[in-house]
Order: C-alpha cells, then sequence, then structure tokens
C-alpha cells in the first residue's frame, strides 16, 4: 500500500514505462498518496469501508441485497458527455465527421491545465487492469490513474484488475495509458480526450461510468477500435450470446444495437416455455462490448473484453430480464437508483412498490419525475449471472456464428432479413439505426443513423472504419452471415406487432437454420426474408397485420431507404470506400 513504485521487479520495457508515467501524473496532479491497487479482496473491503465512511456509498438492505451499495453521483453528472469527448488524431481527418476533433498538442495543454494540482489532498489510484481474459491473446491492457475510489470498485468489477494485469503488463510491449480525475465536476470543465496514436485517454471532470471507467467505452471501443484496424481485428459495440440447441450445437451471435434496444434482454434471454422443455439454453458471454479475430480456419473467434454489467436498472424487470435481475441480488453497486422505504434498490419497470427516496435522495414526489435517474446503473460481475456462458473466459474466444445489426423502426423494417453477403451486410450496418421515441425532443419518428451502433464509440473515421470491415472479405475467410432485425414495427393502430423478449429466439433459431443452410427464406433485394412458415412460431399469436408486416418487402418505401442511405455514405465524402456506393447503387436497381 501507498509505495510510490510498483511493487514488483522493474523490467527494463513496460513497467519502467510506468513508473515513470505515474511518477510524471504524479508531478502534474501533486495527490497526497499514491495507491497501486493490487485487486485483492482486503484491498476491496479497506475502499468499500472507506467510502461507506465519507459517504460515497450507502450500504443497502443486508438482507435482501447483500455486499450492496448505493451512490449517488453529482446530480449534473449523470451521463456520458458526446459534445465534450474529443477523439485526437494528428490530422483531423482520420478522426472524421463521426467525431469531435481537437488537435492533440492543444488538447493536452487544455486538458492538462485541468489535471494541475487536481489531486492535492487525494490519494491517486494506479489500476493495472486487462480487457479480456487475462490470458487470452486477443485481451489487451491498460492502466487507470484516477483520483477516484468508486472508480476503482467499478473496474474491478468491470475488468480484470491487479497483479495479474501488472504481471501481463510487464511481459508486453504496451499498454493503454488512462488519467482520470473527478477534478471539480463542473460540466463547464468537463473533457473526455482520446490519442488513439498515443494509445492514451484523458478525463476529467465526470465521475461518471462512461466518462470514468476507462477501460469501458474509451478504451474498449474509442481506442482499441483503432488498435484493431492497424493489427487486423475488430473492437464491436456487440454483445455476445450463445444458442444451444437441444443436439448440444452452440452456436454463437454477436449483435449490435443502438441504444435502448435491449441489448442486455437479449443477451440474457430466456428461451419460451416450449423451447426449455426441448432443451434450448441461451448462454450469456457478454452484454455490451465485443473484440473478435480471424482464426487459423479463417472464422471470427470473440471474447467479451469486460468482466461485469454496467447495465441501465430502470426497465429491468421479472418480465424484461429474469436473469439480470437475479444477477444484482448481491455484491452490486448501484448508482443512481431510489430506494424503498426498508433500503432497497428501486427503479421504474422493477415492480409497483412505491419508492421512498429518489435517486438524489429527496423523498420521493411523482412531480419530481422519475423516482430512479432513467441512465441509472448496476454494476454487477458477470459472474453472478445465471446464464453466464461456461467459455465466457475462454482464452481464445468463441466462433461466431452471425452477426446481427437491429434498430428500433416503427415502420418499413421487417422482423429479420439476411444480407446477401458480407459486402451487403456492411452496407446494412453502415445504414443501421432508430427512429426517436423520446417526445421530450419533439422530433419522434425520424431516423438516426448509427452505424454498427459505434457512432459516440468509433476511435477514427467512420468511412476508414468501413472499409477496414470490408478488408475481412478475403480468400481464405470463413466469415459469419449478416442479418438485421427489428423487434420494434408497430402496426396501423400503433402496437407492437412482435412479443420480442423470449420469443426473439424463435428469430435467432431462423438465423442458425439459415448458417446450417436448413431453414427457408425468399430473396429480395434487400436480403433473404424468412416467410411466415419458415419461422416456429407454435404458441405465438401473431394478427393478420403483423404476420403481412413483419414479414414483407415493402419496395417503394425500401426505394426511399436506399436513397436516403445513399445521401448519408454521401456525407463521408470521397473517403468512403466505393464498394458501399456500388453496393447501395446495386440494391436500389433491384427495387425498381
Ligand atoms: O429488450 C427488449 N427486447 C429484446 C429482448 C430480448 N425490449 C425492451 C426495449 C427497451 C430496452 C423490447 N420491447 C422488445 C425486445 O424484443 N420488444 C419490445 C416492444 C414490446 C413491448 C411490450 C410488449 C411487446 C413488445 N408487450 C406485450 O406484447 C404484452
Ligand atoms: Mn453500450
Amino acid at each position: 500500500m501507498n509505495a510510490a513504485i510498483a511493487p514488483s521487479n522493474p523490467s527494463p520495457s513496460s513497467l519502467e514505462a510506468l513508473n515513470d508515467w505515474v511518477q510524471s501524473v504524479a508531478g502534474l496532479t501533486r495527490p497526497d498518496r499514491i495507491h497501486w491497487c493490487d485487486g485483492s479482496d482486503a484491498e476491496y473491503a479497506a475502499l468499500l469501508k472507506q467510502m461507506q465512511a465519507d459517504g460515497t456509498l450507502l450500504p443497502l438492505n443486508a438482507d435482501t441485497h447483500p455486499g450492496s451499495w448505493l451512490h449517488r453521483s453529482h446530480p449534473d453528472d449523470v451521463a456520458r458527455v458526446e459534445h465534450l469527448t474529443f477523439v485526437c488524431h494528428e490530422n483531423e481527418e482520420d478522426a472524421g465527421p463521426n467525431n469531435h476533433w481537437m488537435a492533440p498538442a492543444e488538447a493536452h495543454a487544455k486538458i492538462d491545465a485541468l489535471f494541475d494540482g487536481c489531486m492535492r489532498g487525494r490519494t491517486m489510484y494506479v489500476i493495472p487492469y486487462c480487457m479480456g481474459p487475462i490470458d487470452s491473446p486477443l485481451a489487451r491492457c491498460g492502466v487507470e490513474i484516477t483520483d477516484s475510489p468508486y472508480v476503482v470498485a467499478n473496474m474491478r468489477i468491470m475488468t480484470r484488475m491487479g497483479a495479474d494485469a501488472l504481471a501481463r503488463i510487464e511481459r508486453e510491449e504496451s499498454f493503454v495509458r488512462g488519467l482520470h480525475s473527478i477534478g471539480e465536476l463542473d460540466p463547464e470543465r468537463r473533457y473526455i480526450m482520446h490519442f488513439p496514436e498515443e494509445l492514451t485517454i484523458k478525463s476529467y471532470g465526470s465521475g461518471y461510468g462512461g466518462n470514468a471507467l476507462l477501460g469501458k467505452k474509451c478504451h474498449a471501443l474509442r481506442i482499441a477500435s483503432h488498435q484493431a484496424r492497424n493489427e487486423g481485428w475488430l473492437a464491436e459495440h456487440m454483445l455476445i450470446v450463445g444458442i444451444e440447441n437441444p443436439q448440444g450445437e452452440v452456436h454463437y451471435i454477436a449483435a449490435a444495437f443502438p441504444s435502448a434496444c435491449g441489448k442486455t434482454n437479449l443477451a440474457m434471454l430466456i428461451p419460451p416455455e416450449s423451447y426449455r422443455e426441448r432443451g434450448w439454453k441461451v448462454w450469456t458471454v457478454g452484454d455490451d462490448i465485443c473484440w473478435m479475430r480471424p482464426g487459423a480456419d479463417g472464422r471470427l473467434y470473440a471474447i467479451n473484453p469486460e468482466a461485469g454489467y454496467f447495465g441501465v436498472a430502470p426497465g429491468t424487470g421479472a418480465n424484461s430480464n429474469p436473469n439480470a435481475l437475479a444477477s444484482i441480488q448481491r455484491d452490486t453497486i448501484f448508482t443512481n437508483v431510489a430506494t424503498t422505504a426498508d433500503n432497497q434498490p428501486w427503479w421504474e419497470g422493477l415492480d409497483d412498490r412505491v419508492p421512498a427516496k429518489d435517486w438524489q435522495g429527496r423523498d420521493y414526489k411523482a412531480d419530481n419525475g422519475p423516482a430512479a435517474h432513467p441512465n441509472s446503473r448496476f454494476t454487477v460481475s458477470a459472474k453472478q449471472c445465471p446464464s453466464y456462458s461456461p467459455h465466457a473466459e475462454a482464452a481464445q474466444g468463441v466462433p461466431i456464428s452471425a452477426i446481427v445489426f437491429g434498430g428500433r423502426r416503427a415502420s418499413l423494417v421487417p422482423l429479420v432479413f439476411e444480407a446477401r453477403d458480407w459486402t451487403h451486410g456492411v452496407l446494412v450496418g453502415a445504414s443501421m439505426g432508430s427512429e426517436t421515441t423520446a417526445a421530450a425532443t419533439g422530433q419522434v419518428g425520424v431516423m438516426r443513423r448509427d452505424p454498427m451502433a459505434m457512432k459516440p464509440f468509433c476511435g477514427y473515421n467512420f468511412a476508414d472504419y468501413f472499409a477496414h470491415w470490408l478488408s475481412f472479405d478475403k480468400p481464405g475467410a470463413k466469415l459469419p452471415k449478416v442479418f438485421h432485425v427489428n423487434w420494434f414495427r408497430k402496426g396501423d393502430g400503433g402496437k407492437f406487432l412482435w412479443p420480442g423478449f423470449g420469443d426473439n429466439l424463435r428469430v435467432l433459431e431462423w438465423m442458425i437454420g439459415r448458417v446450417k443452410g436448413e431453414a427457408g427464406a425468399v430473396d429480395t433485394p434487400i436480403g433473404a426474408l424468412p416467410a411466415v412458415a419458415d419461422l416456429n412460431l407454435d404458441g405465438v399469436e401473431l394478427s393478420d397485420e403483423a404476420k403481412e408486416k413483419l414479414f414483407a418487402m415493402d419496395r417503394q418505401g425500401w426505394r426511399e431507404e436506399l436513397v436516403s442511405i445513399g445521401r448519408y455514405l454521401e456525407d463521408y465524402g470521397t473517403r468512403m470506400p466505393r464498394t458501399l456506393h456500388a453496393e447501395q447503387a446495386r440494391i436500389l436497381q433491384g427495387l425498381s
């Protein structure tokens, strides 16, 4: 504890670089103490005790939720801040129109001025961590320096943190450097800056997860996506789920959705009763991030770089996600949820109890808005999920049979379709997105494209990113099939036409049937759609309107969609691969 140098034999390479960096950060930020995190139980217990003492963590009902805590953030610090998130390549074009850019020298100067002396009186924690199973060749390490013990506790759940990670860093040539301070929590003095070419992240002024747990969005997506491009792999905003059929075969599916489409719910899906009876099982590998690369056999192999779930609490209930609910009954950190009179965590969508305190600790009043903040979270170890895959820790990763893109589309887009080939699949991913729902913004039903669900997370120019995706289609590659799904199609009466949730397994079964060459489909210019009879719909009641709209391709509507996609591709200028323009033109041609 409190040693100013790493507690192990320095090797000439990375450990020395790490020590030098830690010393230079300490020189800038001026902490009173430096603590190197070892990841031990004793260290975690001491941190929790200290945070309980200073009110950072409030204990929850120990009978119903043993080992669980509530953290209330500053009310102005409850979400990621995209307008203050920068990707700082030397060349602005390399960041692309999909990112906010600042020249690296200017960015360093701006944020270092904020870091100057910011840790006076505080403890600086040095967190060595590994993203991915500690022995996996697909895993990558980083070190986060922070003055927030809440960040340390969350990083311990979300990553492989401590001595083992430090040992791996010592063996390897490089690691990602993340510097974080909560600063004054002033929204006017807040920046999340990424330097992909330096494998460096600097985050100031926010304690919120996505801005402060630097292993997650900052490292595993923004920095890793850039690293992956250089090294020939993919860092994606995808869940990974294993589907086991009654014969015991498991097919792994990676899926990307924009926010509010229920990614965590799909990752932890519970099969319909009739499927469970026949022996179908669903295995959760990951709920948010997927790193994949081609194996020796040409297939894509994937790991979940994370070790926990940092999930949205509201909407998590016994109907929507029983596995998530079971996961968070103990040893969980809750952030910005409400509490009941007997001090249990509570949020909208949990059950019909009435909370006592809202997320800000005020007596609950309906007039003050939702009791739990809409972006309130749970942090919990992945191992606590009942459906946690026995292969989630496999060093070589799991082979991916299908990649799924999805969005929230009230009209036009059918329940599911299959891309004809990889290039078409990349276009499907590049053009995906959701129609806006938030009535508050006044912009209901406006199409927001969110390519591969990476709009806020791609650490370089989207045009180059699409080219990188296209590059995987080469001789010897055995790429997954690509699909698009839409659980959110509405009928003329404004009601959802598809039951969703567990019944989505019926769609996943069809995909696996397609992968195995067994399931039927109807070819259309937008891809292959199942006929109603190609899906197992035993036990689901679909209206005639549902059957008609979920399984049909509206030619005129899709012509307009393809024109809109064409305009979207143009926004990226001449860097956009011609292959995608040609693919868009090919499909539009097929529709006329
Ligand atoms: O997560 C969702 N999924 C994926 C589940 C594996 N949600 C919740 C989205 C917010 C995060 C869904 N909502 C899904 C879905 O498949 N589908 C819908 C829309 C829907 C909502 C309620 C019903 C049906 C569909 N209720 C009844 O049919 C009774
Ligand atoms: Mn996410």
